[in-house]
């Protein structure tokens, strides 16, 4: 990787010399996973470290200042800036005004040339060869301590502790779990799931959910725990529990971040009904193809939430806006076929500032302007998006009957694992399925399964999270699904049971 040699030569002569050296992360899971990797790892036989989690609210995200001058009045004259750093022109300046260096474990994209840093470590600079650009920015500070430990010959087996973590960031920064992420994460999960760090483990034992954990059990119960930490206040404590070596204060705070996480799910929710309100009062919502809303009570923190729940909702392209610094600022989900950043180009005179790609994207603009938005917003969605794409569409992997579904084909499907973006779990279809009088209404409109082919002898089970109507729509008659298959434990045995995706009406003729 570029720099690694320059990387690695400078935290070297700061370990030699004894100097103090500061890990800065961003204070989200892949930020803190990065500080705790790092310190996990340097501290094994290196004492004079601090640590720093820029406050989301008052710096907010990447090398704030006030770190800088943190790491001044602490007497660091070295600092790892992780998940974060490859914009931080003007912190790294300050930096080094102040005889401050930086290393930079950053995979996000430079803007306007490289900072001022001993090391840019970076795969995503265009003069880096690293073949895999897609690491976190807690596998990038994995790199950085596997080359250090290459460089004193210490074997790479004794960085496996870190692994832990290391698959955490990966499925929590929704990176692509191909190449060296599928690696990284499969190792790192099986050392989750047999022997965690205290931190993890307590987290783990409060999520309530069957092991061994899966990459989606870490971005939907590991990963809003981490960054309820940050949101309380204080990132640092995020940090402090991924690194505290005692079970019960562990134990202890994982209670206090379900707790916070609960009411914070609660605040989510009830900003994502508003939003669904307020757009189906307008008297001619069905008619429209896009939904842009504002309101300047709503929590930056949890509008591209708010944007996703509204586009699988409604499946229109979705912009929900709220004030900050007098600014109206917004983010914005998109369906297929409608590419999201190309529209915000043409509404570029609005904005003082967008970025993003075609399914998902940010914006900045004078609150005065949201309504010129809205409207041409609603312009190109009308122009851009053909009739028949009125509905979300499944890709279907491969037609599969129930009696091929054994444990040589729970296997087969394991070695693809673990799943994750660009390498997801594959959605089967079957057909003529009937319901063998064993499917149960469960509540919240979720469903238990008990099915078989009209043809068939095997039942499958499964459950469909809310496709209780669905499910009614279609039983009475033979039926086809798509669904996901998931391993499940039964007595100590691993099966497969069935994810229901969708139903529809079986035709035989097609
Ligand atoms: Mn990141």
């Amino acid at each position: 990787m570029k720099d690694m040699d320059r990387a690695v030569e400078r935290l070297d002569k700061a370990l030699q010399d004894g100097e103090r050296i500061l890990l800065y992360g961003d204070y989200d899971v892949d930020g803190t996973t990065s500080v705790a990797t790092m310190h996990a790892f340097l501290s094994g036989f290196y004492q004079n470290l601090d640590y720093y989690l820029p406050d989301r609210d008052k710096e907010g995200y990447g090398v704030s200042l006030a770190g800088v001058e943190y790491a001044r009045e602490h007497g660091c004259t070295l600092v790892v800036a992780m998940d974060c750093g490859i914009k931080a022109h003007e912190a790294v300046s300050l930096a080094k005004s102040y005889g401050i260096d930086f290393i930079i474990c950053d995979h996000h994209l430079p803007e306007g040339g490289l900072p001022d840093a001993v090391a840019n470590l970076d795969p995503k600079r265009s003069d880096c060869d690293y073949p895999f650009k897609e690491l976190s920015g807690c596998g990038i500070a994995f790199k950085l301590a596997q080359a250090l430990a290459l460089h004193h010959n210490t074997p790479q087996d004794e960085l496996d502790g870190l692994l832990d973590l290391v698959a955490v960031s990966i499925a929590c920064d929704i990176v692509p779990m191909t190449g060296e992420n599928r690696i990284l994460a499969r190792f790192g999960l099986q050392r989750l799931n047999h022997s965690p760090r205290t931190g993890l483990w307590a987290l783990i034992s409060r999520i309530n959910r069957p092991l061994p954990l899966n990459v989606s059990d870490l971005v939907f119960g590991l990963g809003p725990l981490i960054n309820a930490a940050g949101r309380l206040g204080d990132a640092r404590d995020a940090v402090r529990l991924l690194l505290s070596t005692d079970r019960n204060s562990a134990l202890d705070y994982a209670a206090k971040l379900v707790d916070r996480n609960k009411r914070r799910r609660e605040v989510d929710y009830a900003m994502a009904d508003e939003a669904k309100r307020r757009f189906t009062e307008q008297p001619d919502w069905e008619m429209r193809k896009s939904i842009v809303l504002f309101d300047p009570d709503w929590h930056k923190g949890i509008i591209g939430i708010a944007a996703s729940r509204m586009t699988e909702t409604f499946y229109r392209p979705s912009v929900i806006l709220t004030r900050s610094n007098n600014r109206a600022v917004g983010s914005a989900r998109s369906i297929r076929g409608f590419d999201l950043y190309e529209a915000l180009q043409e509404c570029e005179d609005l904005f003082f500032s967008y970025g993003g790609h075609a399914h998902a994207a940010g914006m900045q603009m004078p609150v005065e302007n949201v309504d010129a938005f809205a409207e041409r917003f609603e312009a190109i969605a009308n122009r851009n998006i053909p009739p028949e794409n009125s509905q979300p569409v499944i890709d279907i992997c491969a037609k599969i009957r129930f009696e091929n579904i054994d444990s040589r084909f729970r296997k087969t499907l394991r070695q693809f694992e673990p799943f994750g973006p660009y390498n997801r779990n594959p959605v089967f279809r079957a057909e003529n399925l009937v319901d063998t009088g064993q499917s149960r209404p469960l509540a919240n409109n979720h469903i238990r399964l008990s099915l078989r082919h009209a043809d068939g002898q095997k039942i499958m089970t499964g459950i469909g999270f809310g496709l209780g109507d669905a499910f009614e729509r279609v039983r009475s008659r033979p039926f086809d699904m798509a669904f996901n298959l998931r391993e499940e434990h039964w007595r100590g045995e691993p099966m497969l049971t069935l994810l229901a995706k969708d139903f529809k009406p079986f035709s035989p003729e097609k």
